[in-house]
């Protein structure tokens, strides 16, 4: 059986970081037996970051990676759609995952009201009178990042700014259905349904999380990917024979 091996759940999300639960949603659709180790370190992972999954007596990390791997098992997570919608499906992952993804981070590491939240959510297992040492270096260190990535440079109302036309072309696309690319979830809704889902669940009220809670079409979006995606026996269809 294969073993997704991701982040613990978090702010009512089945895991606190939305590549894990982009996984988690691709495991269910593709209907194959999975089950989930919920680890706090990725240190040992082989990319030393979550998700990955254990099958075949490997390890195989990155969301990607493990959609490839679901592929070769027999899914089909973009059945029915045409070279082009594949293409734009494509484009839309990536701007999940190289755009909107960098969003999130900020707003989790680098608002000092929500900082402390996350804090004792993702490292509850630091004994609290290290925990605040240990986690700024980490702090400190991801949002050196985030600023050599450039995102970082910009103040909060900028980064929403960037991030609307984003938003918008994921709401032209509703307008025509459901889900991104018709009446059924894709690969893409995995992608982009997640990132949206963990912008609302990051605690507190931040200028992205407020634009997302308070955004009928993108909020009844979200909750349609979560049903759909969320639970194994609701998945539309099984994938894999
Ligand atoms: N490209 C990877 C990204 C995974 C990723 O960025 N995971 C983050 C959590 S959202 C992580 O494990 N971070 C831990 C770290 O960097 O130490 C994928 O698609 O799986």
């Amino acid at each position: 059986m294969i073993t997704l091996i991701t982040f613990a759940p978090a702010f009512g999300q089945p895991a606190a970081s939305p590549f894990c639960v982009k996984a988690i949603w691709l495991l269910n659709l593709s209907g194959l037996p999975w089950q989930r180790e919920d680890i706090a370190d990725p240190r040992k992972m082989p990319k030393q970051k979550l998700p990955a999954i254990r099958a075949d007596g490997q390890i195989i990390p990155d969301s990607e990676n493990i959609r490839t791997y679901l592929e070769a098992q027999g899914a089909d997570f973009d059945a029915g759609l045409s070279d082009m919608e594949k293409s734009t499906s494509r484009a839309f992952i990536r701007m999940a995952e190289e755009h909107m993804y960098f969003h999130i981070v900020l707003d989790r590491w680098g608002d000092d009201t929500v900082w402390p939240i996350i804090r004792d959510e993702y490292f509850n297992a630091i004994p609290k009178l290290l925990r605040s040492v240990v986690t700024n270096k980490l702090r400190k260190a991801c949002l050196q990042g985030m600023d050599r990535q450039g995102l970082g440079r910009f103040t909060p109302e900028e980064r929403l700014a960037r991030l609307e036309d984003d938003l918008s072309a994921i709401a032209t696309r509703l307008w025509h259905g459901p889900f991104l690319f018709g009446e059924r979830p894709t690969a893409a809704d995995a992608s982009v349904g997640a990132m949206l889902a963990n912008m609302r669940a990051t605690p507190g009220k931040t200028l992205l999380k407020t634009r997302i809670a308070e955004d009928e079409i993108l909020c009844r979006y979200i909750d349609r990917c979560a049903d759909a995606m969320g639970n194994p026996s609701a998945a539309p269809e099984r994938l894999c024979a």
